[in-house]
């Protein structure tokens, strides 16, 4: 019995000593995207981040407040240590947010650990946040921890490119409010400053323009959509009505919600292709006059808006109107792609507008195409009436690009290069390598419905926005690149993160890091640890890449 008693009081001891041990994890600063510069410090001045630590940030400044509780919030999660958040708290175990670094990138920082404290220090708010950003993704994802440890380090790190985007569709098909801000935060854990959203299209207008009530009220809803695959034979059809817009007031909340993680919303409204859920509210803004209807299925149709009547400008400029006072973005993407010319050719509106304005053909632009081109200008002279600048895809190349027009390239980078040597800046979005709405492995078995194509992680990743052949001059103007999610075949939250991820780790390796920096391999282990993080989030993502 003694003996009995002896040994469970030896367990208990033993037990005791294991549980006060607190839990110790330790900080890597080797993340997704790559710092620019991380240098080891001596190691004696780890930094140990404990419940005790203060995230400090200098009194008044509402900006860095907020950046701080986002990043106690980041810190709770991770970790469960719960830190408090102080404009007065010394400068002992403290994790201290300030700005004043000195860099021509507004979006640098320098993260200094030391023995005493965690200094955020950014060119900007903007730095202040990245640098936020990389401290969160450099702490092991562990409930129940006691002390994190940060090795002593000085990072100074800043992004390649100053447009750094992702796209996503909803007009294919609608995402609830909750799902585009989960997704804004995608955007702002990879370091990214921009969301373009593709608001509207054929298949239907996802926008509260009050002005024009016919828009939601017709042409957000079709009457079905197409099931499976466009090409699959006969084609068929759920029977089943689909439809739904987003409010003003919801708008509204999503770029405020946007706003704060510092990405700026550029919404598109395609136009003058792409239009049929216009058409199907508004027949009298098409050459035919309809009757039309919201698109059932995918692809590029025939049927777009009156390049001759005075109405169909009166309306662009009446709806962007609206449009522009939800989004404050200096870009306005404006689309300009896939507009086949059928109907301006046997439209006698569109060639009397084409004789008035003297817009003739040659051999390599066709008369319409010039229409095209006095279209998307007028647009542009509008916006900028308005303090905005215009954004289009490549195709307003075509019939000659409107005088301060930023180009989005996505037949390939020849769109970008043409708009760069004219002095237009460009943004490089290559399908082959960035659309994201392409199968991610060429092992299509298992994998859902996905357009035919396929853009590896290591092919987004292997992908360079400056060709080598691009002289310095013209390297200045491409700003950035970004992928694109189409959701025709994409339904769900849980899909369009599958598609997402990872890939758009890999895109933004190639937006923020130097490409001296990047090494396939050493991608794929830091890897792992954004899993990890997508797993605590819970993010779907495509299982390829990682280790079983
Ligand atoms: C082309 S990219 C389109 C979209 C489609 C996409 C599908 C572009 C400007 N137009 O309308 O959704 O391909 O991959």
């Amino acid at each position: 019995m003694k003996i009995l008693f002896k040994f469970l009081s030896s367990v208990f001891v033993l037990l005791l000593a294991c549980c006060s041990e607190p839990k110790t994890v330790e900080a890597d600063y080797r993340i997704i995207p790559l710092p620019h510069d991380i240098v080891s410090t001596p190691a004696a001045d780890a930094f140990v981040l404990t419940d005790e630590t203060t995230l400090v940030y200098p009194s008044g400044d509402e900006k860095l407040r907020a950046i701080a509780e986002f990043l106690a919030d980041y810190i709770a999660r991770t970790t469960g240590l719960q830190l408090q958040v102080s404009d007065n708290a010394g400068s002992y175990n403290t994790v201290t947010l300030m700005t004043g670094y000195d860099n021509d990138s507004p979006e640098a920082y320098r993260l200094t650990v030391g023995r005493h404290d965690i200094t955020l220090d950014g060119a900007s708010e903007r730095g202040v946040f990245y640098a936020a950003q990389t401290l969160r993704k450099s702490l092991p994802v562990t409930a129940g921890t006691d002390r994190v440890l940060f090795p002593a380090v000085k990072i100074e790190d800043r992004p390649r490119f100053s447009y750094r985007a992702m796209h996503l569709d909803v007009a294919r098909h609608m995402f609830p409010v909750e799902f585009v801000k989960k997704y804004i935060d995608l955007l702002a854990l990879h370091n990214m400053n921009t969301f373009h959203w593709h608001l509207t299209d054929d298949q239907g207008w996802r926008v509260e323009i009050e002005q024009y009530p016919d828009l939601t009220r017709i042409g957000s809803v079709r009457k079905q959509t197409l099931v499976g695959h466009l090409d699959d034979e006969p084609r068929k059809y759920d029977g089943r009505p689909y439809g739904g817009y987003y409010t003003k007031a919801e708008i509204r909340d999503i770029v405020d919600y946007a706003t704060r993680r510092y990405i700026t919303i550029i919404p598109e409204i395609d136009l003058p292709g792409h239009m049929l859920s216009v058409l199907a509210a508004y027949p009298q803004l098409g050459c035919t006059g309809g009757p039309y209807e919201v698109a059932t299925e995918w692809g590029v149709f025939e049927d777009i808006l009156c390049a001759g009547k005075e109405e169909t400008f009166e309306f662009v400029e009446n709806m962007l109107g609206e449009v522009l006072e939800l989004f404050p973005s200096e870009y306005i993407h404006i689309g300009g792609d896939e507009a086949p010319k059928t109907r301006w050719e046997a439209c006698p509106l569109c060639q009397r507008r084409i004789r008035e304005q003297g817009l003739t053909g040659d051999r390599r632009h066709s008369a319409e195409s010039r229409l095209q081109s006095y279209f998307i200008t007028r647009v542009e002279r509008f916006l900028n009436s308005r303090g905005r600048k215009l954004i289009g895809w490549d195709e307003i190349l075509d019939g000659g690009v409107a005088p301060g027009a930023t180009i989005m390239s996505w037949r390939g980078v020849e769109g970008g290069v043409i708009a760069a040597k004219q002095g237009h800046d460009a943004i490089m979005v290559p399908y082959e390598y960035l659309y994201f709405d392409y199968y991610q492995s060429s092992d299509r078995a298992g994998e859902p419905l996905a357009m035919p194509g396929c853009t590896t992680v290591e092919k987004v990743y292997s992908y360079d926005p400056l060709p080598a052949d691009l002289d310095s001059l013209t390297r200045r103007y491409v700003i950035g690149t970004q992928a694109n999610i189409w959701c025709e075949y994409i339904r769900t939250p849980e899909h369009v993160e599958y598609m997402a991820l990872p890939r758009m780790d890999a895109l933004a390796e190639v937006q923020w890091s130097e490409p001296g920096r990047k090494d396939y391999t050493s991608f794929l282990n830091r890897l792992d640890h954004m899993r990890t993080i997508y797993d605590l989030y819970d993010y779907h993502y495509a299982p390829h890449v990682f280790k079983k």
